[in-house]
């Protein structure tokens, strides 16, 4: 038989829920939660075209090897994030943690998991997320020529990994747009895109991601979900670097906001978060930093699905000069076309991979469109350096608006 193409939505809606403000200090013990999920992963495996005869009936061995293998999948996904740990039914954590359940039911066809929140930076603990198991074995099982039950059984755990930990991303503030942020996909042109982005966690049905592929092995995490795991509480040891926006108008270069890039602990790579809003319809806030020759930029901005108070950023990428090098409105993508305008996927804006050309300063605009509220920004892949001192006489706004960054 041949395999489905039917491409199968996995995906998460943003629902911030009430959960405890965490410390900011800790570790997080994810429990994996298969209560229920025994019957559900009996009924997939008949769905798949395992009968109940044998050699291929699904025994209560079955339900155990398969338990285990998803924990072990899990912990090699995250391995490098030291401060995650996974926990099953024998080792269930105490205390405020997230949760997956396996044995969910319900959920639009064709969806395979739903996280609670798309929780940036995990400042919740409490969120989680479930993965409908009953769902597994009609879409990347069934016409699968694999004749072998340990070959099938392992399959079912791939999918069922790939999928707990796409929505456990979610619950530490990934979302689907970050399964391209790869370092060959570059600003503004974002050329050679052939599919690459499906085999990292964060893809789905809109990025060209085949629901059948799921079983055939772990998916990684993209350069740019990295990045953004080093800013989740409780992931890793120790934190990306976060600063609050400061108080007056940042719309010209002569006042912009300076900012130092820091290297993440674990990756080495430099970024920053900035905690800002926007106050008005159209405000215009510069962030200063440097970057050096060849490094690759990446701004992204929060707002839309995240926070309570949301707003509709543009960013816009200046030189030292304030001329504008790069621009996005909205995140989009379908396929392997990123950033056309098919396929919105939020009112967030990102800038991928821009290469810089010199070595020195550069700014960071968020603006906002005809709305107001807050709003977080990324920078990363810049190497910090000492500020260089270059003022420049035109303002940014001035080149905003003569650009026209709105309609790009
Ligand atoms: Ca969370
Ligand atoms: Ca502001
Ligand atoms: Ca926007
Ligand atoms: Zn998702």
């Amino acid at each position: 038989m041949n395999s489905p193409t039917s491409s199968v939505i996995y995906r998460s809606t943003a629902i911030l829920a009430a959960c405890l403000v965490i410390p900011q200090a800790f570790a997080v013990e994810v429990y994996l939660d298969f209560s229920g999920a025994d019957s559900l992963l009996h009924g997939s495996w008949v769905d798949g075209g395992y009968g109940d005869g044998e050699p291929f009936s699904w025994t209560a061995s079955d339900f155990l090897t398969t338990q285990h293998a998803v924990k072990e999948k899990m912990e090699a996904i995250f391995a490098p994030f030291t401060s995650v740990s996974f926990h099953n039914f024998d080792d269930v954590p105490g205390g405020v943690h997230p949760t997956l359940s396996f044995g969910a039911t319900g959920g639009s066809p064709g969806l395979l998991g739903l996280s609670s929140t798309l929780d940036w930076r995990n400042s919740m603990i409490g969120d989680g997320a479930v993965i409908y198991s009953g769902k597994f074995g009609s879409t990347f099982m069934a016409g699968t020529t694999v004749e072998d039950k340990v070959a099938n059984l392992d399959r079912l755990a791939n999918a069922l990994t790939n999928i707990a930990a796409h929505e456990l991303g979610h619950t530490f503030g990934l979302q689907h747009y970050d399964a391209y942020g790869i370092p060959e996909f570059k600003a503004p042109g974002y050329a050679g895109i052939t599919g690459q982005q499906n085999s990292h966690i964060m893809s789905s049905g809109p990025s060209g991601a085949s629901t059948f592929a799921l079983g055939d092995s772990l998916k990684t995490f993209s350069e740019l979900s990295i990045n953004k795991l080093e800013f989740a509480a409780g992931v890793v040891p120790t934190v990306g670097k976060t600063v609050t926006e400061v108080a007056g108008s940042k719309s010209t270069l002569a006042t912009a906001q300076a900012v130092t890039l820091e290297n993440l602990a674990m990756s080495g790579k430099p970024a920053i978060n900035i905690v800002g809003d926007s106050d008005s319809p159209g405000e215009l806030d510069l962030y200063k930093f440097d970057a050096m020759e060849g490094n690759l930029i990446t701004l992204n901005t929060f707002s839309d699905l995240i926070l309570p108070d949301t707003v509709n950023t543009t960013l816009a990428l200046f030189d030292s000069t304030g001329t504008l090098i790069a621009s996005n409105l909205d995140i989009s993508y379908a396929g392997n076309a990123f950033m056309t305008g098919a396929g919105i996927y939020s009112t967030d804006s990102l800038i991928l991979n821009f290469e810089a050309s010199y070595t020195g300063v550069y700014y960071a605009g968020v603006a906002s469109v005809a709305s107001t509220g807050d709003y977080n920004l990324l920078i990363t892949g810049a190497v910090p350096e000492p500020s260089m001192m270059i003022l420049g006489g035109i303002t940014a706004v001035v080149l905003l608006r003569k650009r026209n960054i709105n309609k790009s």
